[in-house]
């Protein structure tokens, strides 16, 4: 698992329970599997890049110090031992604390059911059009177990466009302000628009999930910040219109993880509580295949930035691709299994059309890995 320093090359990786040993990290550090109870942290340093805060805790080591067959400096420690040595530099201290954040327990699971008053959404186009229709299918995702509703007005589906800030809240308002007098919902509205998310704020919403990150409208930061409310930043390369001609990566992984961390700088920057952010990979979002799968696997690497994670794997296309499904509606199974290995690997919030489906494999996922049962 990799983290930053001070925008550093260290990799961490740890050891774990019974299960984690088995995905333990290759020695290039990606891989690991998320970090509840830590035992043993194995750091790995590109020693041509060393960061300040690295050759400070590297020098603090002293002889503990290995090599790998690669050529990279290994430091493997008990995160007490690990504390010790940073207490003893003000440079390697902020190594100690992206540690931290990379072995902080996960919280337990959360199940975001999506609610889209679109036409034409990929999966659920057209269905929930009449606000009544969706508030019924809204309370229905609640009864289920959903613990956050995720209302949008405009599809992101790939080549689709734009539309107006209109009438995206004419569809949002009106299921937005049923959920709120109904009083049990914690509504995030899917929107990039400052305006449509003021107005949803207004109406009853608490999160904004922006699948641009704060970049379509330079306003939106701000609103959030001013408001309180929580935010999902999400990786998208391109625009909902052109995203899945040909994207194209040098490392999705590396670039994917620099991208959320400046997003969620942008956010802190505007005024937003560090604790109200989640991120969110984007998957299908100006990526392919190999992508898709490539950041699922790193979710750990993702997770060491600190932030809670957002996973929307939910019968989107990769998933009929590997399973060969290609009705939308039919991909169930696929995204039980992907809900319940992004559980694994560290995504506290799963963003699903299913949300009793998501429930029952959440429910598997904790027990196998966390001993947990209902
Ligand atoms: N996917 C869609 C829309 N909004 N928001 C987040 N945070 N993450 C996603 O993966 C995501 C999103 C597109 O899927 P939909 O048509 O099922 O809403």
């Amino acid at each position: 698992m990799r983290f930053s320093g001070q925008g550093g090359a260290a990799e961490v990786e740890a050891r774990l329970g019974p299960l984690a040993c088995a995905l333990e990290a290759r020695v290039e550090g990606r891989g690991a599997a998320p970090i509840p109870r830590a035992e043993r942290v194995r750091l790995l340093f590109a020693p041509a890049a060393l960061s300040e805060s690295e050759f400070e805790l590297l020098r603090l080591a002293g002889t503990e110090v290995g090599t790998t067959s690669c050529g990279l400096a290994r430091l493997t420690l008990e995160p007490a031992r690990l504390m010790e040595l940073t207490e003893r530099s003000p440079a390697a201290r902020c190594l100690s604390a992206a540690l931290d954040a990379a072995t902080a327990p996960l919280a337990p699971p959360r199940v975001m059911g999506i609610l889209n008053v679109t036409p034409d959404s990929f999966s659920d186009g057209g269905a929930w059009l009449d606000p009544g229709r969706a508030l019924e299918q809204g309370r229905a995702m609640l009864a289920a177990g959903a613990d956050l509703l995720d209302v949008g007005g405009e599809s992101s589906r790939p080549g689709s466009q734009p539309i107006s800030a209109e009438l995206e809240s004419e569809r949002v308002l009106p299921v937005i302000a049923g959920l709120a007098r109904d009083g049990r919902a914690t509504v995030s509205v899917d929107t990039t628009k400052a305006s449509v998310a003021r107005a949803a704020l207004d109406a009853g919403a608490s999160i904004v999930n922006d699948v641009s990150a704060g970049r379509h409208d330079p306003e939106l930061l701000a609103l959030v910040a001013e408001r309180g409310a929580g935010l999902i930043l999400m990786h998208m390369q391109g625009t909902p219109h052109d995203m899945q001609r040909a994207p194209r990566y040098a490392d999705v992984v590396r670039e994917v993880a620099r991208h959320l961390r400046e997003r969620a700088r942008a956010a802190w920057l505007a005024g937003v509580e560090p604790e109200r952010i989640a991120l969110d990979p984007g998957l299908g979002f100006g990526k392919s295949l190999a992508h898709n799968l490539e950041l699922m696997r790193a979710l750990p690497e993702l997770r060491s930035l600190g932030f809670p994670l957002c996973l929307g794997a939910s019968r989107k296309s990769f998933l009929g691709r590997l399973s060969g499904e290609e009705v939308a509606a039919r991909r169930g199974s696929e995204t039980s299994a992907a809900v319940a290995l992004g559980a694994f690997l560290g995504a506290e919030i799963h963003r699903v059309h299913d949300v009793a489906a998501a429930r029952a494999a959440l429910s598997v996922a904790r027990a196998l890995t966390n001993g947990e049962s209902p």
